[in-house]
Parts: C-alpha cells; sequence; structure tokens
C-alpha cells in the first residue's frame, strides 16, 4: 500500500488476508465476500468528502484485487460493485456501493441455483460424477438432481495440495450421497465407473478454455480418452472479459511449502545443499475446449467454442478502465 492510501476497514483487510491464505477459497465464494467487504468499507466511511469516499472505494478495490490473480470472478464483482458508485453526495455514492453489493451477492445465488437447476438435467437417476477441487457451482448441479429425487453417487478427487476434495466429500455426505474418495493418481482408474467428469471453474475464456484447479486438465484429457463426457459448471462471473481482446489469465503460483515440508526438504537434500532442488505449485491449469463438452451457466449450457457469443451479448464492447484504478 502507499503512502498516501487510505486506511481501509478491518473486513476489507480480513478479506484479504483470508482470500489470500484460501480461508476464503473458490470463486464464487471469494466474489461474494469482495462485494460483502466492499460493502462494509462503504458503510463504515468517514470520509468527508465524495473524492475521499471514491479513493477510499479504490483503495480497498485494490487491495481486495490484489490477492490472488486467476479467478475473474474477483475483478468481475469488484467492477459490478463499484461501478454502483454513482452520486453526488458521500451518501449518494455509499448507498450506491451498498445495494450494488447487496444486489450483486442476490445475483450470484440466484445463478448458482438457476445454474443448478440446467446441470441437473444433464444427470440421470443412478449416475456417478467424478469431481474435482470444490466448486459450489458444480456440486449446485448435485443438489438440484437430488431435489428432482434422482440418486446420484460421487468419486472425488482428493485435490492435492490442499486437499479441496475433502470439502466436497463432507458436503456430498451431508446430502446422503454415496461417496469414493481417491487420490489424484487413481483418477483414470475410476473414470470407467463415472458417467460424468463434474468441475467448475475460475475462468473461461472467449475461446472456450476452462482455467480451473490444477489437475483439470490431465483429468479431461483421460475422461476424454474414456469417453467420459465433461461438464463445467461456472456462472456467467466466471466469464474472463479482458481474454475477448487476447489477453491470457495468469496462472498463481502458490508456496512451496503447500507441496513440500521443510522437514521433507531437508530429507530430499540430505548432505547435497538445497541448491538442486526447486518445488513448483501452480494452483490452476488450462482445458483446452476440444476437452470440454458443456459449459452450464445460468443462462443455459453451451459448447464451449460458442461461449464467445454469450461474452459478446454480457460484455459487448465494455472499454475503459478499472474502477479501482486511480
Ligand atoms: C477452487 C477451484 C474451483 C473454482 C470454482 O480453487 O478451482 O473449482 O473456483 O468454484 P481454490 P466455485 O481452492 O484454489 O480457490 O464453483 O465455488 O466458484
Amino acid at each position: 500500500m502507499s503512502q498516501t492510501d487510505p486506511e481501509l476497514h478491518e473486513s476489507v483487510e480480513e478479506a484479504a488476508a483470508d482470500i489470500a491464505s484460501m480461508e476464503i477459497r473458490g470463486a464464487a465464494t471469494i466474489a461474494d465476500a469482495a462485494a460483502e467487504a466492499l460493502a462494509a468499507q462503504a458503510e463504515d466511511s468517514d470520509a468527508d468528502s465524495p473524492e475521499a469516499f471514491r479513493a477510499e472505494m479504490r483503495a480497498a478495490g485494490r487491495r481486495l484485487r490484489e490477492t490472488r490473480p486467476t479467478a475473474v470472478s474477483l475483478p468481475n464483482a469488484l467492477r459490478y460493485v463499484l461501478r454502483g458508485m454513482a452520486g453526488e453526495t458521500v451518501s449518494e455514492l455509499r448507498e450506491g456501493v451498498v445495494e450494488s453489493a447487496h444486489e450483486f451477492q442476490r445475483e450470484l445465488d440466484q445463478a448458482q441455483d438457476n445454474l443448478g437447476r440446467i446441470g441437473a438435467n444433464r444427470l440421470r437417476d443412478g449416475d456417478t460424477v467424478m469431481t474435482h477441487c470444490h466448486s459450489t457451482d458444480a456440486l449446485s448441479c448435485v443438489e438440484k438432481a437430488l431435489d428432482q429425487g434422482k440418486d446420484v453417487s460421487a468419486i472425488v478427487k482428493e485435490t492435492r495440495p490442499r486437499k479441496q476434495g475433502h470439502i466436497t466429500a463432507e458436503q456430498l455426505r451431508e446430502w446422503d450421497v454415496p461417496v469414493t474418495l481417491v487420490v489424484d493418481n487413481a483418477a483414470r482408474r475410476y473414470l470407467d465407473d463415472a458417467d460424468h467428469v463434474l468441475v467448475g471453474a475460475d475462468s473461461i475464456a472467449a475461446d472456450g478454455s476452462v482455467i480451473n484447479k490444477i489437475g483439470t486438465s490431465g483429468l479431461a484429457v483421460n475422461a476424454r480418452e474414456r469417453g467420459v463426457p465433461i461438464m463445467v459448471a461456472a456462472q456467467t462471473l466466471k466469464l474472463h472479459p479482458d481474454t475477448m481482446t487476447g489477453h491470457t489469465v495468469e496462472i498463481e503460483m502458490r508456496d512451496e511449502r503447500e507441496v513440500l515440508t521443510e522437514a521433507e526438504e531437508r530429507d530430499i537434500n540430505g548432505d547435497l545443499g538445497g541448491e538442486g532442488l526447486t518445488v513448483e505449485n501452480p494452483a490452476f491449469d488450462v482445458t483446452p475446449p476440444r476437452y470440454v463438452d458443456a459449459i452450464v451457466t445460468e443462462r443455459g449450457q453451451f459448447p464451449p467454442e460458442s461461449i464467445v457469443t454469450l461474452m459478446r451479448e454480457l460484455f459487448g464492447d465494455q472499454q475503459g478502465g478499472e474502477p479501482w484504478e486511480e
């Protein structure tokens, strides 16, 4: 933060720290938390001029934006909320931010519900889904299928290094869905027992590429080879507008300690010293559109190659700077 940056509300600092540490994680949940934090900043602001208020909100937006780079739901949430900051007086600006934050949160819930209903239609009674990581959009499809009275089982990939598969397994068990938990390396063996691969997304690019938890692309390639359809559940909040103008999505590299403890590293290095060992920990990968059968959104399901049409409709020629930039 620069010397001149306004003081940030503790909710913004807390949300930013929790997103960075993955206490708050998953694209939709991150977006929801960011909107909530902006609303708290606006509500409690004691800015004495509209300029000071705007500067405070931009600083809050920047603080949240710098936490994690890959899930586009985060900048999409910040844009939505900060573009609601309209008016002449501090109280009008405040009202604009708070209202758009709450509207954003309502739409997010609604979109996930609608997406789930659409995705559930792809699941038949008795089907087994294989999941990777933990996606609330993907789980919404299972939840709605259960609501429709269908029996669904799940093969849940552990998802190293953070084991978000455990969160998925916990949620599915809460819904009484039979779960088989497997390590990531076992996925190909169990694909023969799966009727669908069902994953979420952090970002969807204009060419229909799916950016999701590391390991998704390998799973998709294996699934295609086994003839298992790959279904990506991603509300339109996950569509990445910058990719329409050729930008690529930044893949987050996380701390090596998520992969290897200090003691494990010492064991590997032995007497040789640490020079020759590098640990890489990319959090996400890119699945090319040809491995994806359907992208399920709240607006319907699309073959990945046609997602650009939806993006044009939603984002148009959206141009100009980011609302958190000065
Ligand atoms: C989470 C992840 C999820 C997407 C979609 O990664 O890759 O599949 O974010 O989740 P991380 P949702 O655990 O590193 O945040 O459908 O809940 O938005």
